[in-house]
């Protein structure tokens, strides 16, 4: 079948975790995805958190399926002409190196725009311009200065990043969006333009619910639905809200039977205040449908903390699938706690391409994440990520280079 993108080229100069995730992401939609990798090294997460000696690691391998990989050193002549001879024939050059590093590279936006007015330079960078712009970042610098760090983590604990990689991955996803838009445009304008997508910002944007509550803070000098309402003191900023929900529906994590030896034997319950009738009946406190401590979620977020221990008495006899099955049926929104290993073996999670069992010439079978974007006419089919320059000559006999030039190439150690 067709995929979305289909006759879209993408010179991928991407390397560790964000870029490459838009990469993928890319690749899965369709587009050809050229990546081009240092000679003799390559991404240097082909070598990083290896879990078998010699062979490209997970880390690597589950950011960078369904790509092409090629070998060029853009440091000798020979590495510039093919660089050049791709950047005429792609559609998208996508980067994430530090600030400069391509312009030092002598691939200046001038120079791309001079070989082909039509690319789209899409760029991941820590930061977008002022005083952060020339600093190097990674995963837990963006958690951090993007405002999710001071905002997570247990009520009088320190800041903590999140396990969800949202400054790479979260990036990477804007990047993608960002670079679909400029494919679009240039179907009417016939230009290409530079896409940024700063890390910074798009950590701000998936923690916007914060600077929401900041402004609510500054006006009222309170959050009636953190845990620090009614009891604590709150100052300044937001604070650090534990397990609360972020929305307008209070919410917790509560044990379920077993949690004494299982960590991850606990449920996310919802209290939405639709169904409060129901939770009442199911937890065994009719009384509290009428009575006025608890009759209306404005009376309950003054007592959210009983209310809280009082259904966990509940979800302490059951395990977290029981507890499931009973609320689901009531309508009541909650989530069990997944481990790792329960989310690699679920069936459902499988049958719809979500998690994905790969193979691999030098590393045999692993498990991935498939694409989370399900397009009902562009289905995604993942292929093993490329070993390093498996496509190297493939790719220059499909940009007119002979055999000849090939060896020439290598010779020069420009490939
Ligand atoms: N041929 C020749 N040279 C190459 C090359 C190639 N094919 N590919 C890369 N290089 C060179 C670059 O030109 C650069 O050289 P100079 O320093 O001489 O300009 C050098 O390799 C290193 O590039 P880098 O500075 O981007 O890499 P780093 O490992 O030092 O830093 C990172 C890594 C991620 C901190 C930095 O790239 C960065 O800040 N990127 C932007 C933000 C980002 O994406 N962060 C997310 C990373 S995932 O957690």
């Amino acid at each position: 079948m067709a995929k979305a993108l289909d006759g879209v080229r993408i010179l991928d100069f991407t390397h560790v975790q964000s870029g490459p995730t838009c990469t993928q992401l890319l690749a899965w939609l369709g587009a050809d995805v050229i990546k081009v990798e240092r000679p003799g090294e390559g991404d240097a997460t082909r070598q990083q958190l290896r879990d078998i000696p010699g062979v490209d690691s997970l880390y690597f391998t589950m950011l960078n399926h369904n790509k092409r990989s090629v070998t060029i050193n853009t440091k000798k002549k020979g590495g510039m002409a093919v660089l050049d001879r791709l950047i005429k024939t792609c559609d998208v050059l996508v980067e994430n190196f530090a600030p400069g590093a391509l312009d030092r590279m002598g691939i200046t936006w001038e120079h791309i725009h001079a070989v082909n007015p039509r690319m789209i330079v899409a760029s991941v960078k820590g930061f977008g311009p002022g005083p952060y712009e020339d600093c190097k970042v990674y995963e837990n610098v963006a958690q951090c200065a993007g405002g999710s760090a001071s905002t997570t983590g247990e009520v009088d604990g320190m800041p903590m990043v999140t396990g969800a990689q949202i400054g790479d991955s979260g990036t990477g996803l804007h990047l993608a969006l960002g670079i679909v838009a400029a494919l679009y445009q240039r179907a009417s304008t016939g230009r290409g333009q530079k896409v940024l997508a700063p890390m910074q910002d798009a950590v701000l944007n998936l923690c916007r619910v914060k600077l929401r509550d900041q402004q609510r803070l500054e006006r009222t000098r309170t959050l009636h639905e953190y845990p620090q309402y009614p009891d604590g003191q709150f100052g300044g900023a937001v604070p650090r809200a534990g397990n609360a929900s972020g929305g307008g529906q209070p919410g917790a994590i509560l044990k379920c039977k077993g949690w004494e030896t299982d960590p991850n034997a606990y449920i996310y319950f919802i209290t939405q205040a639709a169904v409060w009738p129901a939770i009442c009946k199911v937890i065994g406190e009719e009384g509290w449908v009428d009575d006025e401590a608890f009759a209306t979620p404005q009376a309950r977020l003054l007592h959210l903390k009983p209310v809280f221990r009082r259904i966990e008495q509940w979800t302490m006899t059951k395990d977290k699938f029981e507890a499931m099955d009973i609320l689901n049926k009531l309508d009541i929104p909650c989530g069990p706690i997944l481990s790792m290993r329960e989310i690699a073996n679920e069936p459902s999670l499988r049958a719809t391409g979500t998690v994905v069992e790969v193979d691999h010439p030098t590393r045999g079978k692993y498990l991935t994440v498939g694409n989370p974007i399900k397009l009902s006419d562009s289905p995604t089919e993942v292929t093993r990520s490329p070993l390093l320059g498996e496509h190297t000559e493939a790719v220059l006999a499909e940009l007119g280079f002979s055999a000849g030039d090939v060896a020439a190439l290598r010779a020069e150690g420009a490939i």
